[in-house]
Parts: structure tokens; C-alpha cells; sequence
């Protein structure tokens, strides 16, 4: 199972680039978190590499959010492993030291969402069929505390007050305009405009970045590591409860049904 991310690094750039390869629709199971954080790791620790551009490598999808079948059915103990890995995923890519770009080639509901919201930056393509946010409320589930936290701190309270109660999913161009993406371009141009970003990011002194980027966001991050057990603890209680198991499976016979 260890082929879900593609992973390449260019070492005379310095940035590596990441393509997400789980058909159909890079839901982000057990195994895929697991393959990410590894490969996170790796590319942190590896000081040929300064920057990581996140893309999807399956058409019309950046990713489908957390695999909802980690979350139906499953035992208390699979519940927690899967929500430990939940939690290492965004506590490696949001404190990552890397310039981290989201070049979004898809929709991105949900945990997708939370990927690119991770990032520094986020450069969506412009297609009137892609969406993107957290959705959570929509499928009766909610979204914790640090997903809240890192959607706050990018589009701001009122914005993400509004948006995270109708677990809206934003149509590009509106996502551009409430600065949820920061640049919406046409697909041929993505790399390009990806690769200029990491360009403007890299020409500042690392360590200065790296210190800024780290006064900006270790409030969050220190936040969810002093209640990690407590939060794990909470999310095993709610997904395992009757009516949430209920509003899970519904969801997905919606998305079975929506097909025909
Ligand atoms: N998990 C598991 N399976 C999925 C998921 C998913 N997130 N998304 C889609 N699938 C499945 C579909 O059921 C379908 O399966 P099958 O072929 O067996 O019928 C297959 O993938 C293909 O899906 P679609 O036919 O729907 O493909 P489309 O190209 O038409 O649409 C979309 C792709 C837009 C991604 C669409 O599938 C979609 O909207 N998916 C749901 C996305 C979503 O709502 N994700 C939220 C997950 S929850 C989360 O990430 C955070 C939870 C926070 C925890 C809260 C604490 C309790």
C-alpha cells in the first residue's frame, strides 16, 4: 500500500512536489495518513528539500476528505489509531518548516479542505465545478476545535463563522473572493504558478521565514497538543454514537444514490 503519493524532489530547486494518487477520489484512509506523514517526515528532514507543492494526480478531485468508511462500523480502538493519524497529518504539515503550497487541481471537501488550509498557500484552478471547504455540518458531524482554528486563521472569525454553520462548500470563485484560496488560475498554468510562488517564498532567508511562520501559528498548534489525548478521546465518544453512525451512513447511500 505504499504507493498512494507520488513523491518527487528536485534537488537543484529544492522543492519537492506531491501528488495524491488514491483512486477514486483521495479519501484519506489509515493507510494513505500514514504514507503522508512518513513521506512529511522524510521531506522535512531532508535538508535538500525547502519546499512542498501538494497536488492531485487524479482528474476533478484534490481529495474527498477523510475516508468516511474509517468511520462507520469500525472498533473504539480503530476509531482512535484512525483519529492519532487525523491529528499527525495537520500537526506535521501545519508546523512543517518547508514553504508548503496547495495547488488545488480539484474539489476539496472537508479534510481536503484542511490539507490545503495547512499550507502557506493555496492556488486553486478555475472551473465552475470545483468546491471547496468544511463541510462537516452537512454530513450531521463537526468539525474539532484545531480544523476550526486553522479555517479561522485563514479566512478570518466572521467568514469562518458563517461558512463552517452551513458547512458550506465554496465554488471557486467565491473561495477566491473570501480568501479561503489566495490565486485562482487555468489548469495549463498551475505548475508554473506554483513553481513562481515557491520562487518569491524561497528567496527569503529560512530561518527568518521559518521563525515568522512559526510565531504565526504555534498558538494552534501548542493548543491541540496540550488536548491531543482529550481530543481523541471526544471523537471516538461522538463517531461512535448510534445517531452519528446513523447520519454517516445516510451520507453515504446519499453519494451512492446521487450517481444513478
Ligand atoms: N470517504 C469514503 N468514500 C468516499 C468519500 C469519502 N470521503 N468520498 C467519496 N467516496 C466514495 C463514494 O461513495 C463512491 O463510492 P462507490 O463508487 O462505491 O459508490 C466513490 O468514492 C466515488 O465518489 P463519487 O461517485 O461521489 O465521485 P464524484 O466524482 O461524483 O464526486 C466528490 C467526488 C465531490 C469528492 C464526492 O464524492 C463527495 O462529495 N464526497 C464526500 C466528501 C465529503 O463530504 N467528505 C467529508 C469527509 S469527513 C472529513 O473529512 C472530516 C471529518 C471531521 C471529523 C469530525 C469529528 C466527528
Amino acid at each position: 500500500s505504499n504507493n498512494k503519493i507520488l513523491v518527487e524532489l528536485d534537488t537543484s530547486s529544492g522543492v519537492a512536489t506531491m501528488k495524491f494518487k488514491s483512486p477514486p477520489v483521495n479519501s484519506l484512509s489509515l493507510d494513505f495518513l500514514t504514507e503522508f506523514c512518513i513521506s512529511l517526515e522524510k521531506l522535512e528532514n531532508d535538508r535538500a528539500c525547502r519546499a512542498l507543492i501538494i497536488t492531485s494526480a487524479i482528474p476533478r478531485i484534490f481529495s474527498s476528505g477523510l475516508d468516511i468508511m474509517e468511520m462507520f462500523g469500525k472498533s473504539t480502538e480503530h476509531y482512535a489509531e484512525f483519529w492519532r493519524a487525523v491529528q499527525e497529518m495537520w500537526l506535521r504539515l501545519y508546523g512543517s518548516s518547508m514553504v508548503t503550497v496547495a495547488a488545488i487541481n480539484g474539489s476539496s471537501p472537508a479534510g481536503g479542505c484542511l490539507i490545503a488550509l495547512s499550507c502557506d498557500y493555496r492556488i486553486m484552478v478555475e472551473n465552475p465545478k470545483y468546491v471547496i471547504g468544511l463541510n462537516e455540518a452537512q454530513l450531521g458531524i463537526v468539525a474539532p476545535f484545531w480544523f476550526k482554528d486553522t479555517f479561522v486563521n485563514t479566512v478570518g472569525h466572521r467568514v469562518a463563522e458563517r461558512s463552517l454553520q452551513l458547512g458550506l462548500l465554496h465554488p471557486v470563485t467565491e473561495a477566491h473572493q473570501i480568501g479561503l484560496v489566495d490565486e485562482v488560475v487555468p489548469e495549463e498554468k498551475l505548475q508554473e504558478k506554483a513553481a513562481a510562488v515557491v520562487a518569491q517564498w524561497l528567496a527569503l532567508p529560512d530561518h527568518a521565514r521559518q521563525l515568522t511562520k512559526s510565531m504565526m501559528r504555534k498558538a494552534v498548534l501548542d493548543h491541540m497538543l496540550a488536548h491531543r489525548e482529550e481530543d481523541i478521546q471526544n471523537f471516538v465518544k461522538f463517531i461512535s454514537k448510534d445517531s452519528i453512525q446513523k447520519s454517516l451512513s445516510m451520507y453515504m447511500e446519499m453519494l451512492k444514490k446521487k450517481k444513478s
